[in-house]
């Protein structure tokens, strides 16, 4: 993560609860962490699950997503095309190592953190060949495609949703902003995420915080929250 923690500003008095709450583990997968240094290692990656599982006592509700790539994905890079070069196709935009592929270390779920079957909604993304959607709701580029979690979360009646996950530049940004604009009222707790590259996680924080997500250094803040109270589940 590029962001000092002390430098993000902790807006907690703008929380307005409103019942219930559910939690996001977003791509929370080893192909993300420095144990895969050759996919595509976020720093300390594999140090959020604590703070995964902390946040989850304030949620009713714990959604997970992962991606899932096929071997023969058209946007992995090679030498000639590196990683971020363009590519030209409808759902995919940038090229990427070889990351998330079913079977491997890097698809698994970091270790600590509920098995899929555990959650109470989990979606797997980026299955089609030609498809690289960053944000779990969608699985096409242009928001066409639900993968059902803003209509779970409606069902539920939830309000509010604390989001945390891998990287905090790409996937976790574009969850928040996707939450946003369905009108759900979206924390990020900058404790339970990391991110790819130093600057576009700065300019990630600034984006979601313009839009109206609410930035925390941590889930201490929710524990002095009178309006945030702890709930038990057989998966917390
Ligand atoms: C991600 C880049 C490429 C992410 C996934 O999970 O943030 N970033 N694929």
């Amino acid at each position: 993560m590029g962001v000092p923690l002390s430098q993000v500003s902790c807006s907690m008095n703008k929380i307005n609860l409103k019942t219930p709450v559910a939690c996001m583990d977003i791509d929370s997968q080893y192909s993300f962490t420095p144990q895969c240094p050759d996919e595509l290692p976020v720093p300390h990656g594999d140090e959020i699950v604590p703070e995964l599982n902390e946040q989850a006592k304030f949620a009713q509700y714990r959604i997970g997503s992962k991606e899932a790539h096929p071997v023969h994905a058209i946007w992995f890079a090679t030498p000639e095309q590196p990683t971020l070069s363009k590519i030209q196709d409808d759902n995919v935009d940038v090229r990427w190592p070889k990351h998330c592929i079913p079977g491997t270390k890097g698809f698994e779920q970091l270790k600590g953190l509920p098995h899929p079957s555990q959650y109470d909604f989990f979606v797997w993304k980026g299955i089609e060949p030609d498809m690289h959607p960053y944000g779990s709701c969608f699985h096409d580029l242009n928001e066409k495609l639900s993968t059902g979690i803003i209509e779970f979360l409606r069902d539920k009646g939830v309000k509010t949703v604390i989001v945390g996950g891998l990287a905090t530049d790409y996937c976790v940004k574009n969850t928040v902003l996707q939450l946003l604009n369905a009108g759900f009222e979206t924390i990020v707790n900058l404790a339970a995420c990391r991110g790819l590259n130093p600057l576009t996680t700065s300019l990630a924080i600034s984006q979601m915080k313009n839009h109206g997500a609410i930035i925390i250094d941590s889930c201490d803040v929710l524990n002095t929250n009178p309006a945030f109270v702890k709930v038990t589940s057989l998966i917390r």
